[in-house]
């Protein structure tokens, strides 16, 4: 049972669920160009047993079968990413119809169902064509972002609820420049130090093009993990604080402020692009609502190594089936810390919360207590949050599906439906049946 329903929470608290268009649509559908993704994947070494996004969940076939899942549990809510590669095969140029079609019709399906649209315009499938130019190394990246979103919210901009340019800064930049984890799988500090500023001048320059649009409820998504020092040193003590500078902080500084932390600096500095200093009125284009994800907390110990001299430990806490530790109070910290320190009055999401599970079909059920639990856990922090006056405004669970978790492959389950990867056979988990009785307007 989950220790809540949607009485407990204001009138106007959107519930949703969030899910990425290479994750579940299947790639290799409906004319779609290459992209980085699809050739990080083919190269030995970088994903679990070499599996991609080509077929995925096959939500490109399937949309209105999900979206009767989403409607029939109560959401409010829906938010998906759009696949630059499915608009734009080849970054730049003609746009795919098909694709532009498929969006067209899953935004009207949405609505039909009474869900409320929330698109990201980025969700990490960078169109190969244009990671042969630099990717998000190149400058020009900002301009080639802000055409595609003219091209695709000139189709479904009229439709939307919200939408954010780029999911999680942090992955785009850090993640996939610096520990080269994700594609492109680069492990160099000048390309780190321009993809974390390009991804930045990207999202002001989408922002600013909606806006000419017309378009309404623009935010920005950041994903964020609390740091906590390994020891009581002061040396683990900076070690987490530069942890926090680069994860959590400088999106957000770039973004509200206008400005970079200067613990993250000491380091990036000497590699940052050419002129960096004078973008940031694009970068601070104002935005109507700030969203956050949030799945766990890093113990953080320094060492002798190069900058940032530091690497995470494991932890006491009960973990979920990616080994993160289950820690609930940090979402509380960062909901109260972001509105106290960057976004004030402004409109907070939660964008993704939500935990992976090595989810078994059994008798034609899939029992997951442990996801009820996790959802319980960090719901009541939600309920600290909004108790303390922070403008919450909704919570939205990762995944609606079991579905292509990157590098891990397929087997990380975060879906309040378990997907079966041969048959496609959909089966709501306990956690679904659930939400379904918390969520459903009495
Ligand atoms: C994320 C991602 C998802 C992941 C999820 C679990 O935005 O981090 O949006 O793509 O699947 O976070 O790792």
């Amino acid at each position: 049972m989950l220790g809540f329903t949607r009485n407990d929470f204001p009138d106007d608290f959107l519930f949703g669920t969030a899910t990425s268009s290479y994750q579940i649509e299947g790639h290799a559908f409906g004319g779609a160009g290459t992209t980085h993704w699809d050739t990080f994947a083919a190269t030995p070494g970088n994903v679990v047993r070499g599996e991609n996004g080509a077929r995925a969940c096959d939500h490109y076939h399937r949309f209105e079968e999900d979206f009767d899942l989403v409607a029939a549990a109560g959401f409010d809510a829906y938010r998906f990413s759009t696949s630059w590669a499915r608009v734009l095969p080849e970054g730049r140029g003609a746009p795919n119809q098909e694709g532009l079609d498929f969006y067209d019709r899953l935004t009207d399906a949405l609505l039909e169902r009474g869900l409320k649209p929330c698109a990201t315009l980025y969700h990490w499938e960078l169109p190969a064509p244009l990671a042969d130019l630099g990717g998000w190394r190149n400058r020009d990246i900002a301009g080639w972002f802000a055409d595609y979103t003219e091209v695709i919210m000139g189709r479904i901009g009229d439709r939307m609820f919200s939408v954010a340019p780029i999911n999680e800064p942090w992955c785009v930049g850090w993640l996939s420049h610096f520990l080269g984890q994700h594609a492109p799988g680069l492990r160099d500090i000048r390309a780190t130090a321009h993809a974390m500023h390009h991804v930045l001048l990207a999202h002001g320059h989408a922002i600013e093009t909606m806006r000419g649009l017309g378009m309404e409820n623009l935010g920005g998504v950041f994903n964020m993990e609390w740091a906590t020092p390994a020891d009581d040193s002061a040396a683990a003590q900076n070690a987490a604080a530069l942890y926090d500078g680069y994860y959590n902080h400088f999106f957000l500084s770039g973004v509200f402020k206008g400005t970079y932390p200067e613990i993250v600096m000491q380091g990036l500095e000497p590699h940052m692009p050419k002129g960096w200093q004078d973008d940031f009125a694009i970068i601070q284009a104002p935005l109507d609502w700030c969203g956050i994800n949030y799945y766990t907390r890093k113990i953080i110990a320094p060492n002798d190594g190069l900058w940032p001299s530091h690497h995470e430990i494991g932890g006491p806490l009960p973990k979920t089936f990616m080994e993160w530790e289950i820690y609930p109070e940090g979402l509380y910290n960062f909901l109260t810390r972001t509105a106290a320190e960057y976004t004030g009055d402004l409109p907070l999401y939660v964008t993704e919360n939500g935990m992976a599970a090595p989810d078994v079909l059994e008798h034609g059920t899939v029992a997951d207590p442990h996801r009820i639990d996790y959802l319980n856990s960090h719901v009541a922090m939600v309920q600290k949050a909004l108790a303390d006056g922070v403008p919450l405004r909704g919570y939205f669970i990762w995944s609606l599906l079991d579905n292509y978790e990157w590098a891990l492959g397929y087997d990380k389950r975060f879906g309040l439906v378990h997907v079966d990867f041969d048959t496609l056979d959909r089966t709501p988990k306990s956690s679904y049946h659930a939400l379904t009785t918390a969520l459903t307007r009495t």
